[in-house]
């Protein structure tokens, strides 16, 4: 029987680039950080300055701008242009990546930029605490922000991950594609019955880990939080059309996203919800952006 043949990674990673030719985004990825491009910002009137992309990562901000009813103008980043790698862009978020922020009238008056949808959601939320979005409750708040950090350590990247290897990895790396689905596809079905449990009323945060005690939760906790406008966005994208393509099953039949009742049911209800619909349209400058290749445009919303 023939030995099977062992993988040996050549001496530096810089050697299995090329290997990378034919992603989608193959073009703009490199691994150093910094301006590319002298362009700066622009900028509207009011204090708040978003500049993001109706990706999940951006709609996130877009929703919870929405929920609030704050004055903002939002700028379109074309990730696919390259718009992210701007001198004005790296300034407010030095990892070039959609969303960024910049409130003009920051701690001390002072401007300040913020990166991460996550952080910029939690300013939002202390900044803006009427609507009660974060809970100030101290067991509230802990829950809440654990749900905070899977979702933006966990849930956001795999399903990325997910839908890179579904959609945008090279057509003819095929055993890369396989494993990368399969790894990340059943992560994401995993984190998905996470959620699903969680909203069926599983799990009472004082460590009686499988136990239903409660009924089914409408919402992260019955009240609708930050959480949920965090957790929604990648939630949803499972069950729209973003990583279906021509000759692929469809997403939802594939992961069979139909078994997850209560996940399913929470979704159409944040859906409903007229502020969410506007928040998914924040920044939304063509149904394929990454695809995209007109300029960046402003939006005054
Ligand atoms: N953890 C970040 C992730 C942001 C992110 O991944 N943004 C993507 C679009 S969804 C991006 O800008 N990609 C462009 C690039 O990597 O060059 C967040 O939540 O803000």
């Amino acid at each position: 029987m023939a030995a099977e043949k062992k993988w040996t990674p050549p001496p530096r990673i810089e050697e299995l680039y090329k290997s990378t030719d034919g992603n989608n985004f193959s073009s703009i990825n490199r691994p150093t950080a910094g301006p590319r491009s002298d362009s700066l910002l622009q900028r509207g009137s009011a204090t708040l300055q978003l500049y993001s992309l109706a990706t999940p990562n951006g709609a996130k901000v877009g929703i919870l701008l929405e929920e609030l009813g704050v004055a903002y103008d939002a700028h379109v980043v074309n990730i696919g242009a390259g718009d992210q790698f701007t001198a004005g862009f790296v300034g407010a978020n030095p990892n070039s990546k959609i969303p960024a922020l910049i409130d003009h009238d920051g701690p001390s008056h002072e401007p300040l930029a913020i990166m991460e949808s996550l952080a910029i959601m939690l300013y939002l939320c202390e900044k803006y605490p009427e609507k009660e979005f974060l809970p100030t409750d101290v067991r509230l708040r802990s829950e809440c922000m654990q749900w905070i950090f899977f979702q933006g350590a966990g849930q956001g990247p795999m399903t990325g991950n997910y839908g890179h290897f579904m959609v945008y990895a090279p057509p003819n790396k095929l055993e890369t594609r396989d494993y990368g689905v399969a790894r990340y596809g059943m992560e994401v079905q995993k984190y998905c019955d996470v959620l699903d449990r969680h909203l069926a009323g599983y799990g009472d945060f004082r460590g009686n880990a499988g136990m239903r005690t409660e009924g089914a939760r409408s919402f992260w906790w019955n009240n609708y939080t930050v959480a949920d406008m965090a957790l929604f966005p990648w939630a949803r994208m499972l069950r729209t059309k973003g990583y279906d393509r021509p000759g692929q099953p469809r997403t939802q039949d594939f992961l069979g996203f139909e078994k997850y009742k209560h996940l399913n049911a929470w979704i159409d209800r944040i859906e409903a919800r007229a502020a969410v619909q506007r928040g998914l349209r924040v920044c939304a400058g063509s149904p394929k952006p990454w695809l995209a290749q007109e300029q960046p445009q402003t939006s005054r919303l």
